[in-house]
């Protein structure tokens, strides 16, 4: 990191960089604002903040990361910044940045700038961020209801507040304050749930790096590596595929360190004779893959790993039948828990007939632990209701969803053979519902046993 002061830098010449791009191309975010527009109608204002830069330790941050919604709206990713859409108004798209600062710019990076963002991201008004406060009223009035991220960035809800206020004082004079503020979390979750052509070419393409790492860390695995070797070579393969790193914390856990269901120390050797969990997804266009495999670390499952390994795949296949278009979340863990706790009761781990162990919680979750689905997209665990009036919503063509079994022998569970205990097993796959049928994102990547077999360490 530079540290020293560059004073006699030519000022940097505005070349948009290629993360900066709009891409897929803004027809897709005007498509969504058009959606959003039509949703809220005519007479609402819809506000987003893109997010802030936020520090890692000290003076320094971590690399930005939009917020999920305002990129979704807008394709700009840009500290500092926020949208409002106004149907039917002029400005109908506006946007505000931060203003070009050439001398900023040279420490901390470009800047898109007011001018920029109109051309580029074809807002029909720009400002810079300074004047939010300024402009707000006057966007604000005569908008009867306000959609908000309720409690998402708390000076944004502050200047929306004074906005209204502002608005309300001034009624004798003819300003209309807004009465009615709506979640634009549900709004944009709503929207979000069923992928566009945008959402589905940027979540393909996630998903296929994502697929590319994971078949890179079966073919090198081998004794004697370190999980963070792996882990390693996962981010390798992201990065140099264009994403811009991995979509949450990668999750390499070999050996016991598997049952600790977001381990990301990822600092243990990997041992003959152990499985080893990688849970780990590549971020495209903000859009991220989630892709879960566990594997012999030598390449030959034991047969008390195969048995064991063999109940979580039989689970997560019948997940995978079950990802119909009518069908449930719900009815997908009830299927996949049911194949489960059957391989349980096998194993002995469990006694009991299988609807009286499905009945009592307590007999199995300490071998299964966790919910096996969530939805897709923008955000590892995306936005968009899970149920309706506490009913699960039926899936629809285009959600996008996980399904994820998993069976977690604790290193002290005295009922568990010796040799499987402290052990964790976890199938994930990415899934696009279809009319046609459930289709399966994640393909790329052997779950089968003789293809594990035949793929771990063949390039170690
Ligand atoms: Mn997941």
């Amino acid at each position: 990191m530079v540290v020293t002061a560059a004073w006699h830098l030519p000022m940097l010449r505005f070349v948009l960089p290629l993360t900066q791009q709009p891409s897929p191309s803004p027809a897709v975010y005007r498509a969504r604002r058009q959606r959003i527009a039509e949703r809220i109608g005519e007479g609402a204002a819809l506000i987003l903040h893109g997010g802030q830069s936020r520090i890692r330790s000290n003076d320094t941050e971590h690399r930005f990361r939009p917020d999920s919604n305002f990129h979704y709206l807008s394709g700009l990713s840009e500290p500092g910044a926020v949208l409002v859409v106004r149907p039917g108004r002029d400005p109908e798209f506006a946007l505000f940045v931060r203003p070009r600062d050439p001398q900023a710019e040279i420490w901390s990076g470009r800047r898109i700038g007011p001018e920029q963002a109109r051309a580029v991201y074809g807002a029909d008004a720009a400002w810079p961020i300074g004047e939010l406060a300024a402009q707000l009223p006057r966007l604000l009035d005569g908008c009867a209801t306000v959609h908000l991220p309720f409690a998402a960035y708390e000076a944004l809800d502050r200047q929306v507040f004074a906005a209204i206020d502002h608005l309300r004082r001034r009624n004798r004079y003819g300003d209309v304050a807004p009465e009615r503020l709506e979640d634009a979390r549900a709004l944009l979750g709503e929207d979000r749930i069923i992928k566009d052509a945008g959402a589905l070419g940027s979540l393909r393409r996630a998903v296929d790096i994502s697929a590319r790492g994971h078949l890179a860390a079966l073919r090198a695995c081998r004794p004697g590596l370190y999980e963070h070797e792996l882990e390693a070579l996962l981010e390798y393969h992201f990065r140099r595929l264009g994403s811009s790193g991995p979509g949450y914390g990668s999750i390499v856990g070999t050996g016991d360190n598997a049952t600790i269901l977001h381990y990301v120390d990822n600092c243990c050797r990997l041992e003959e004779g152990h499985l080893v969990l990688i849970d780990a997804g590549a971020e495209w266009d903000y859009f991220t893959g989630d892709i879960t495999r566990t594997f012999p670390v030598s390449g030959r499952f034991t047969p008390a790993q195969r048995d064991l390994y063999a109940i979580v795949l039989a689970a997560n296949e019948a997940g995978i039948r079950e990802a119909q278009v009518g069908s449930t979340v719900d009815s997908i863990y009830h299927v996949c828990l049911r194949t489960l706790c059957q391989g349980l009761r096998d194993l002995g781990l469990v006694d009991g007939d299988l609807d009286g162990i499905l009945e009592d919680e307590a007999r199995y979750i300490g071998y299964t632990r966790h919910r096996h689905s969530h939805w897709l997209g923008a955000d590892v665990h995306d936005a968009g209701h899970y149920c309706f009036h506490r009913e699960p919503r039926p899936l629809q063509p285009g959600m996008v969803l996980t399904i994820e079994p998993g069976l977690y022998i604790a290193a002290d569970d005295e009922r568990a053979p010796a040799e499987l205990r402290g052990t964790g097993i976890r199938i994930e796959d990415d899934v696009l519902i279809q009319a046609a049928g459930p289709e399966v994102l994640t393909h790329l990547v052997p779950k089968g046993i003789d293809e594990l077999e035949a793929i771990v360490g063949s390039e170690a």
